[in-house]
């Protein structure tokens, strides 16, 4: 096993790293901005280095900064959390090229899953069903042809896109030309490559993904799904796993068709098809290991160390775990980022409370960054107890000086829709008119 490691990033997810680095007897070497001089993160690590002014562009985005700073200390390895650089293949070269292992995929591994179209065509050799639709990128006379064929409404994605970005729906022939042109253009803008490829829509879909881990003798463990239909704008609010809209036997054969980490759009009628693969520890990662009992930044970590994993299949799972995400944001400025001073910050405690956060009293929230302030994981024996429990803890949690999601959380944890399970991922824009705080 390693004996010192850089984290390559701030916040909650750097906080959630070096604990699992100090549990394994690990010395933790933080990277901080001006701007988090105090941060959390800064204050848990052995030792911290400073590698730029506040924008992230000049910290950490900054390859050779973050590189210099593994290599001065004496690093043996890189966790780039999630964000920033932790889906950059050119950082990875620079770890391959410094002898600094990189705790994630090789650089071509990382490269083959980032573009979305040869992602789609490997996930197809491997026998993984997709949503039908062009095998690569098309020519607006391709699209027109392809999309008669698979009946409108159909979506245009950009082949180097992904997350949402780049993705426009066409009703029907009349709109093709000029939504078209328009997605490319925003590719194009957005990523520098107009590329376009065409799928059927998927409408009602949920959004579920199976969480895997493989090591680099070729095993693979699969820890179940998680349920992450509650977004808005592409931004996830809450997750639970198991999911209530997936069957014992779609979720079997979800994981044994399969290696890696997938997104999935699940239809009502439990057909499911692979989208995008998500080559790096994500941001609701804990409801898995709340039901697998599984830590997953500690497995990825003795996975870079070349170790095996001790158990392979299916692994065990037990209970329901939900996630909910606590972002500075205003729902009166239709939740936009709303940094500042916390004055008082009260956490939940007691039983199956986890709250993985680096937020404290006093501490002022950056604008430089995203506004996640921490994410509250609970877990119980059933959904219903699970709900209960999330809702019992987000009524302790208290947050004052600045605004949060947790409102919102609440009311889509008390509506008759989330109790049902039976939700979308429209969900958030349909209730919008019910749910007072997340009317636009
Ligand atoms: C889709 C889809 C419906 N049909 N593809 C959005 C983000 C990107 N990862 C893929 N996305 C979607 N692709 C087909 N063929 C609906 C979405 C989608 C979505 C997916 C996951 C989570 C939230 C979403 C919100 C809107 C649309």
């Amino acid at each position: 096993m390693f004996s010192r490691v850089l984290v390559a990033n701030r916040g909650e997810i750097a906080v959630r790293v070096i604990r699992a680095l100090h549990e394994l007897e690990i010395e933790a070497v933080a990277i901080y901005s001006t701007a988090d001089r105090e941060s959390m993160h800064v204050r848990l690590a052995d030792r911290a280095v400073a590698v730029g002014p506040a924008p992230a562009s000049q910290s950490y985005l900054n390859i050779p900064s973050v590189i210099a700073a593994a290599a001065t200390t004496g690093c043996e390895a890189i966790h780039p959390g999630y964000g920033f650089l932790a889906e950059n293949p050119a950082f990875v070269a620079a770890c391959e090229d410094n002898s600094i292992v990189f705790v994630g995929p090789t650089a071509d591994v990382m490269a083959r899953m980032g573009d979305k179209v040869q992602a789609k065509g490997e996930m197809a050799q491997a026998g993984v069903p997709l949503v039908p639709g062009s095998s690569g990128a098309v020519e607006l006379a391709e699209a027109r042809s392809l999309a008669a064929e698979l009946d409108y409404p159909i979506l245009l994605k950009a082949a180097a896109g992904g997350g949402g970005k780049g993705m426009r729906i066409v009703d029907g022939e009349a709109d093709l030309e000029g939504d078209f042109q328009t997605a490319a253009a925003e590719a194009e803008a957005a990523f520098g490559d107009p590329s376009l490829y065409v799928e059927k829509l998927v409408r009602p879909a949920r959004h579920v993904e199976i969480q895997v881990l493989a090591d680099a003798h070729g095993d693979v463990l699969t820890l179940g799904e998680r349920e992450c239909s509650i977004q808005r704008r592409h931004q996830k609010l809450i997750e639970e796993s198991p999911s209530p809209g997936v069957t014992s036997q779609t979720r079997e054969a979800m994981e044994t068709r399969n290696a890696g980490t997938f997104e999935f759009l699940l239809g009502p009628d439990q057909r499911f098809y692979f989208i995008e693969l998500n080559a790096r520890l994500q941001v609701e990662h804990p409801v898995s290991e709340l039901v697998t009992g599984i830590d997953l930044v500690r497995e990825q970590l003795r996975i870079a160390a070349g170790e095996s994993l001790t158990a392979t299949g299916r692994a065990p799972r037990r209970g329901h775990a939900i996630e909910v995400r606590i972002n500075a944001e205003d729902p009166a400025r239709n939740f936009a980022p709303a940094p500042g001073l916390v004055k008082e910050f009260r956490p939940p405690l007691g039983p199956g409370i986890r709250l993985d956060t680096f937020v404290e009293a006093g501490y002022t929230v950056p604008p430089f960054y995203d506004s996640l302030l921490g994410k509250l994981v609970v877990w119980d024996e059933d959904r219903p107890a699970a709900i209960s429990r999330t809702l019992r803890a987000l009524g302790e949690l208290s947050v004052t000086g600045i605004p949060t999601t947790r409102e919102l959380a609440i009311q889509v944890l008390r509506s008759e829709q989330f109790a049902s399970g039976r939700y979308s991922t429209s969900f958030l824009e349909e209730s919008g008119t019910r749910l007072a705080v997340a009317a636009e």
